[in-house]
């Protein structure tokens, strides 16, 4: 069935357009789950069924390209312990950081971790986003890296939402492979990933090139048996220090180079180069206080797309919300509201090879759309805590936000 979406102000994101390609008098008819018509409401073809969304503000779908959102437990300890003035990095070479959180999450199986995750992912839903990324890396065993991917595919049959899985089992050396990285990457690494990618668990491979974690050679190995796989490769890079991991994953042709807090020029042209495009994640940024800031006017200078995402994890960045996400990328590192804007939508697909699929209103597309009771775009990258969403439609199907406290009222009674 037609359903054409009437009365409606587009931000369509379509890179055709100037800025956000603001439609005033906008109009979207959506057929079989797909965008047939966004634009003008006047050359707006007719539906069999007319929606009005009665002046509100429609953008794309929000995309969240970067999570860790399937683990387990939590690391509440560790946040009281950076109060206190212990570095992530310290923390994490004293057994804390990501080895934390194995035992908690090889504690649930696949089932356990849907249970565990979905709170998490309504949390990322109720803002308007329609795809994520879910990422492995917290397992680091065979068996514990195909269960995370399996809950992460799961999660798309729990709830209407796209779900793009990340293979990390490069995310940091395990304990019982302390001091034995070479090891751990024969044993568990590459044929994990073989393995994963077998039983099509996989659609990227990334990992974390960092001092803590995998060098630039190492993070080769993982990247050559992804390309022998034909599977595209994204990277955590230039973090905590400069590696040379944004230029490395450049080489490869990857599809995104993130954090990137001490990129260099030479990393910015080789990702430019390459079409890599840079997610920024200001939520790690601001949970292990960080001061240096991703160089924004590099990336601009040297024509680096930049995507923004939660980077959702227990430890650097238990953040679950794209438009504090905003915010932050707004005041913490200086990107303007329309970067801000295409870097949760545009650019958050084009990170996940997406962008013919999802990222804009745009014919041809998913019908994938958030409806906001704003009046200017720029209100949902300005205020903090609030969520303005009245609807999200994914595939083609809305459902709209009920308003939170009035729905706790006439559950009590
Ligand atoms: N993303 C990551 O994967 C690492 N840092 C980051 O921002 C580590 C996450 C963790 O400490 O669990
Ligand atoms: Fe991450």
């Amino acid at each position: 069935m037609a359903v054409l979406y009437t009365h409606a102000r587009l931000a369509t994101l379509d890179p055709a357009l100037a800025g956000l390609g603001l439609v005033e008098s906008g109009a979207v008819l959506v057929e079989d789950g797909r965008i047939a018509y966004a634009g003008p409401a006047a050359q707006a073809p007719d539906g069999e069924e007319t929606v009005d969304l009665g002046g509100r503000l429609v953008t794309p779908g929000l995309v969240d390209c970067h999570t860790h959102l399937v683990h387990g437990g939590h690391r509440a300890r560790e946040f009281e312990m950076r109060l206190v003035g212990e570095s992530y990095e310290a923390i994490a070479r004293a057994g804390g950081g990501i080895v934390a959180s194995l035992q908690a999450t090889n504690a649930l199986d696949v089932a356990g971790l849907v249970a565990a995750t979905l709170p998490r992912l309504d949390a990322l839903l109720c803002e308007g986003v329609t795809t994520i990324e879910v990422k492995s890396g917290y397992g680091l065993t065979i068996e514990g890296e195909i269960a995370m991917l399996r809950a992460a595919r799961a999660l798309a049959g729990s709830r209407p939402v796209r779900v793009k899985t990340s293979y990390l089992a490069a995310h940091a050396v395990p304990p019982a492979y302390k001091g034995r990285s070479t090891a751990y990457l024969d044993e568990v690494v590459l044929p994990g990933l073989e393995r994963a990618a077998r039983e099509g668990l996989v659609d990227a491979v990334d990992g974390f090139c960092e001092g803590i974690a995998f060098s630039p050679a190492e993070i080769a190995r993982v990247f050559d048996k992804a390309v022998s796989l034909g599977l595209p490769v994204k990277l955590h890079a230039e973090q905590l220090s400069h590696l040379g991991g944004a230029a490395l994953v450049a080489s490869y042709g990857g599809l995104s180079a993130d954090h990137l807090e001490y990129l260099d020029e030479a990393g910015a042209h080789a990702m430019a180069d390459a079409g890599t495009v840079a997610v920024l994640l200001p939520g790690a940024f601001y949970a292990i206080h960080e001061t240096r800031r991703p160089p924004v006017d590099l990336l601009r200078a040297a024509g680096v797309t930049i995507a923004l995402a939660t980077d959702c994890n227990p430890g650097t960045s238990p953040l679950t919300s794209l438009l504090l996400t905003m915010n932050m990328g707004a005041t913490l590192f200086g990107l303007t509201v329309e970067e801000c804007l295409a870097g949760v939508t545009r650019e958050g697909a084009r990170a996940l090879g997406l962008l013919g699929e999802t990222g804009t209103l745009e014919r041809g597309k998913a019908a994938d759309m958030a409806v906001w009771d704003v009046e200017t775009p720029a209100e949902l990258v300005y205020r903090m805590g609030f969520n303005p969403l009245h609807a999200r439609i994914h595939a083609g199907r809305m459902e709209r936000r009920r308003p939170s406290f009035a729905a706790m009222e006439e559950g009590a009674r």
